[in-house]
């Protein structure tokens, strides 16, 4: 039996609730050593986890690691939400009674941790003194290393953060037990993975996995599903899977901030990260906040919303990542990050990665690369020659501070305040570049009939497009009908509310596939135009479904987009619109509770697209 009170004493760690939880899950998963980190850690913990080969290098400063070939992304099915309420169930959120969930997975949980060392991970999702802050501390315990890693990357790590909390009981409880990966019996009916936030128990608890959100419980256990929770329960805030940027004009010295919800890999990560295309380059400047979640809530003091990301680090999907697409990114995981790359390809000779996209071919001299499964290309069978090299959501870990353009005020407790919500998913017809709407209600509607084609971020099958409200699907952790009223009660208290906007980068020709947009950096013409149209600084072309741009008001300089795609991403197909209306009812209606000011909405716009004359 370890002594768990001697190693928390060693560590300072005081708070008595979280020793108490140590101690509880010590005994149940029977790890064989307890470890408490600080993030100042992290050297010690690399040069361990390369020892053990758990990761390899990459280079100066980078380390590669593979994941078991069937645990390489979310599993929608697996992920439940367990509460004492059964008002809380949705659409979307595998509700289950607590009383269920929580023995079962203790007796998952039961001795799984065997000969292992349980690392404790006391951290923060938001930046220190930020009003939510009774809501972002939590304690992770994780009997795999790379995920503490991850974590040190990913969170604010330390002891510090969880033994000075004013209410000492007011963390949530992460465990994370790995489980044997190779007997869990994926996607069968004897599948052992649970992965279980027990939101008003303010519990997480996760089997089966070291992938991504399903082991990093910071990230979207805590910071999306949990977060939401508690910001309904609270009534005070809104935790999203939104990116944040902000916009700086130097010609006129003023600042703009926008987050934005698009589903799993629809292009968070790239837009924050975005520079703005060369030819408008000096006048405009692009800051990076976060890409992946977002805290909201209110300031009475000035009547605006305001936004942080509580994340530290930036957990990005690697296809299609180059000097063209996002360069940001690439100075991000340079030598000396200390990157973690996860399920890309790997030169075991010359340490260098590769994937998908990084460059238009792979590598010619195949010598020494091996696939995302640790196979010799060289060696692979014709049927094997198709395959991607790297996993399509293989992925790159890094800290904050990385970021080129990371914003100065990135950490301000407060977050800055917000001037657009916009939303966007992978839709290959029908949604415009861009149409506005300044009206709340309808604001929420448009976001609870997001809907984008299916991507490898979570198991499911490409190219099917789905709903996905708010881009919050997968995170939801209450009644949908709910959080609508929530969203609406929450920026309802903003006397100065940001406008909304929908967005689309994917249009695509439905000939020949290519993408009507060049996207990536391009992108911030549309969101050029979004704040321009907020400053009454452009009027636009009202449409039943909102106002969309006119061709000349767009800043297109230096823009390669031809003249046909360019008026068909600026453009309403009337029909498809009606047609899309009738999905979005049958969608609309699964929802319970939903509030009227929604459906009104709803019919509005259903009524605009009937009156519209063609
Ligand atoms: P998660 O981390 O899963 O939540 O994803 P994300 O929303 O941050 O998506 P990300 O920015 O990583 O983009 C996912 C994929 O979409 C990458 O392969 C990108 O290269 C691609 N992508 C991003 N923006 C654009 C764009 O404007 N146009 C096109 N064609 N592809 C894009
Ligand atoms: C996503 O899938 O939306 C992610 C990655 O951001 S994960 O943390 O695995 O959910
Ligand atoms: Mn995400």
């Amino acid at each position: 039996m370890v002594d768990v009170d001697k190693i928390l004493d060693e560590a300072g760690l005081k708070n008595p609730q979280v020793r108490d939880y140590v101690a509880h899950w010590a005994e149940v998963t029977g790890a064989a050593a307890i470890e408490v980190v600080n993030a100042s850690d992290d050297a010690r913990l690399l040069a361990e986890a390369v020892a053990a080969g758990e990761l390899l290098e990459a280079g100066e400063g980078r380390y590669y690691s593979r994941s078991y070939y069937k645990d390489t992304a979310r599993s929608e099915e697996r992920t439940i939400v367990a509460t004492n309420n059964p008002q809380d169930a949705g659409a979307y959120n595998n509700w289950r009674p607590a009383s269920e969930m929580k023995p079962l997975l203790e007796e998952k949980m039961r001795g799984a941790s065997q000969g292992k060392t349980m690392y404790v991970v006391p951290y923060l999702m938001a930046p220190p003194g930020s009003p939510l802050e009774p809501y972002a501390a939590g304690v992770e315990l994780t009997d795999a290393r790379t995920v503490v890693l991850h974590m040190i990357r990913m969170a604010r790590v330390g002891v510090d953060h969880i033994n000075n909390l004013a209410d000492q009981n007011s963390f949530v409880r992460a465990v994370h037990v790995t489980g044997d990966l190779e007997n869990l019996g994926h996607g069968t009916d004897e599948d052992q993975r649970y992965f279980v936030t027990c939101a008003d128990e303010r519990t997480i608890l996760h089997f089966g996995s070291s992938y991504g959100g399903n082991a990093l419980l910071g990230k979207i256990a805590h910071g999306l599903r949990q977060a939401a929770y508690d910001g309904f329960a609270s009534g005070k805030f809104l935790a999203e899977q939104f990116m944040l940027l902000g916009i700086v004009d130097k010609e006129t010295g003023k600042k703009y901030h926008i987050a934005g919800g698009f589903p799993s890999a629809s292009g968070k990560t790239n837009l924050a990260m975005t520079l703005a295309p060369d030819a408008l380059g000096d006048r405009y400047y692009v800051e990076f906040y976060g890409d992946d979640i977002a805290w909201i809530w209110v300031n009475e003091e000035d009547g605006r919303a305001y936004a942080f990301n509580p994340e530290n680090g930036v957990f990005g999907v690697a296809k299609d990542t180059n000097e063209k697409t996002n360069p940001t990114a690439l100075d991000s995981i340079a030598e000396g990050t200390g990157v973690i790359f996860t399920n890309v390809a790997y030169n075991e000779k010359t340490h260098e990665v590769w994937w998908e996209g990084k460059t238009k071919n792979p590598p010619e001299d195949l010598d020494g690369w091996l696939d995302w499964k640790g196979e010799a290309i060289a060696r692979r069978g014709l049927g094997e020659q198709g395959e991607p090299w790297a996993h399509p959501n293989s992925r790159f870990t890094t800290a904050l501070d990385n970021v080129p353009n990371v914003a100065d005020g990135y950490d301000d407790p407060r977050g800055v305040p917000l001037d657009a919500i916009i939303f966007g998913g992978r839709t290959r017809d029908r949604e415009p570049l861009v149409r506005a709407f300044t009206d709340l209600a309808e604001g929420v509607y448009d976001g609870m009939t997001l809907g984008a084609e299916a991507t490898f971020a979570a198991e499911g099958v490409e190219g099917q497009l789905r709903y996905d409200p708010m881009s919050m699907r997968p995170f939801m952790s209450y009644n949908e009908g709910d959080y609508a009223k929530h969203w609406l009660d929450v920026l309802g208290r903003a006397t100065d509310a940001p406008i909304f906007a929908h967005v689309n980068w994917f249009q695509r020709d439905p000939e020949d596939g290519h993408f009507l947009w060049p996207g990536y950096r391009d992108n911030l013409r549309a969101l050029l135009w979004l704040v321009a149209f907020k400053n009454g600084e452009a009027k636009g072309t009202p449409t039943p479904v909102g106002v969309i741009p006119t061709e000349d008001e767009l800043l297109l300089e230096g823009c390669e987009v031809t003249p046909a795609d360019l008026d068909t991403i600026l453009s309403i197909d009337v029909d498809r619109w009606k047609q899309e209306m009738g999905f979005r009812e049958e969608h609309l209606k699964q929802f319970d509770r939903l509030p009227e000011a929604i459906w009104e909405a709803h019919r509005r716009v259903a009524q605009a697209l009937e009156d519209a004359d063609r």
